[in-house]
């Protein structure tokens, strides 16, 4: 019998690395592929553009690959217990980067059976980063920016979005990295087009005085730069025969989902609470308009997200889980819980009771108030979306105010520079400008 090797592969851009890596372990013997699944690729904040079926449909024709079988998790565990294969083969490179805990599980694991780990030379020709920056370059079809939400949702454990108000904070959105202790790369997922900062930007109120137009305006220009998916702050929605119309503007455009708020009248920003007169709007009428909207999208991937404002209003947490409850059986794909309070504890409250009744509804979360709450803790209690709705323009504005007044007081800008920043680097800030 022919020796049993395992190769594990995402396979969402095949090039001549992986076909390396194949080749050399066909030598071993027969190469059984472990593709990982959404769930898995989610795992490694590493998300396809290809669905498992079209990647598996490559990589089980290629002449070095015997089989294909599911990798459910990043963790080899499971296949390799079940398979004790002879051999893995894998890239070098994995020796330096964050997937560096799956080797060392990989090499004890083999020990159990005597296995051994082949390690292939990494193609530093081929640099996958630079194929998927270069794709990204090219920009991305409506359809494809529009569907990865709903991918992000099923693959990641908690989808993490920030606020745009222009094009720029749109590329920040698109370009900001961290690294993590653990030497994995962080990012954002997408971005929120807030009623808020919109506004503010316009130098209007937030109580829907920009209309449906100008927003999509702003939302056509951040759409122009880059290639993550949006979700749109559609306030209250206005009226049902209104809001039919927004949905299929924003399908149109490409938006993800649309967030609308359970409220009537004139919409005041929920940070006031009731410190303002605001109405919440009656479960029959929400639903129907939740129903509507639902009636006229065309694709199957955009989202129609209902957000409560049960507890802003203080009406309390049974009115908020009633409403949860009627907003999903009226049809929504999502339900956005809102609160006003430092302490996490009701939104805490809330999560876990609708997550004891139903298990799969997305629940978006904007901590802008209980902000002590990590990305990584909401996830923990079953959150999928955590929106941080307004920072990018609450921190652009003191800095512009700031350099504003040094240069009023010193009458020169000499003071301010080191605020700003500098000549050269925002002429190369945008590629093409040379
Ligand atoms: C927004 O960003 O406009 C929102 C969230 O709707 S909040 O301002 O908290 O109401
Ligand atoms: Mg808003």
């Amino acid at each position: 019998m022919n020796k049993k090797v395992y190769v594990s592969l995402i396979a969402d851009l095949l090039h001549a690395g992986h076909i390396r890596v194949l080749k050399e372990a066909s030598k071993y013997g027969d190469v059984t592929v472990g593709l990982l699944t959404l769930e898995a690729c989610g795992e490694l904040n590493d998300i396809p553009y290809l669905d498992y079926e079209k990647r598996k449909e490559v990589v089980e024709n290629l002449a070095f690959v015997k089989e294909v079988i599911p990798q459910a998790t990043a963790s080899y565990k499971d296949n390799l217990e079940s398979l004790q294969p002879d051999y893995v083969v894998h890239g070098d490179d994995w020796k330096s980067s964050y997937k560096t805990k799956y080797r060392t599980e990989v090499i004890e694991l083999l020990k159990q059976w005597g296995g051994e780990l082949v390690e292939v030379p990494y193609s530093s020709d081929i640099s996958e980063v630079e194929v998927k920056e270069n794709m990204q370059k090219l920009g991305i079809t409506t359809s494809a920016r529009m569907g990865r939400l709903r991918k992000l949702i099923q693959a990641k454990p908690v989808v993490k979005i920030l606020e745009v108000h222009n094009a720029l904070s749109g590329l920040i959105v698109e370009n900001a990295q961290e690294v993590s202790n653990e030497n994995e790369v962080l990012t954002f997922d997408g971005m929120w087009s807030s009623s808020l900062t919109d506004s503010t930007s316009k130098g209007k109120p937030d109580i829907e005085a920009v209309d449906t137009t100008a927003r999509l305006t702003t939302v056509n220009e951040i759409f122009e730069v880059t290639t993550k998916p949006m979700i749109y702050d559609a306030d209250t929605g206005g009226k049902i025969e209104h809001f039919e119309f927004t949905v299929r503007s924003l399908e149109r455009t490409g938006v993800s989902a649309v967030i609308i708020e359970d409220k009537t009248g004139l919409k005041k920003n929920s940070l006031f609470g009731n410190d303002v007169k605001q109405t919440q709007d009656t479960i029959e009428n929400f639903c129907e308009k939740i129903r509507r909207g639902k009636s006229v999208q065309i694709t199957k991937d955009f989202m129609i997200i209902a957000r409560i404002e049960s507890l802003i209003l203080e009406a309390g947490m049974d009115d908020a889980l009633t409403r949860a409850f009627a907003y999903i059986k009226a049809g929504a794909d999502g339900i956005m819980i809102h609160s006003r309070k430092k302490d996490p504890a009701e939104i805490i409250e809330f999560v876990t009771k609708l997550r004891e009744k139903n298990s799969y509804i997305p629940i978006v979360v904007v901590p802008t108030s209980f902000n002590s709450v990590t990305t990584d803790e909401f996830a923990e209690i079953g959150v999928n979306v955590v929106i941080y709705a307004n920072h990018m323009l609450r921190a652009a504005y003191p800095g512009m105010m700031k350099v504003a007044k040094s240069i009023l007081k010193n009458k020169r800008s000499l003071e301010a520079e080191p605020d700003c920043m500098g000549i050269k680097e925002i002429l190369n800030l945008i590629p093409g400008t040379k």
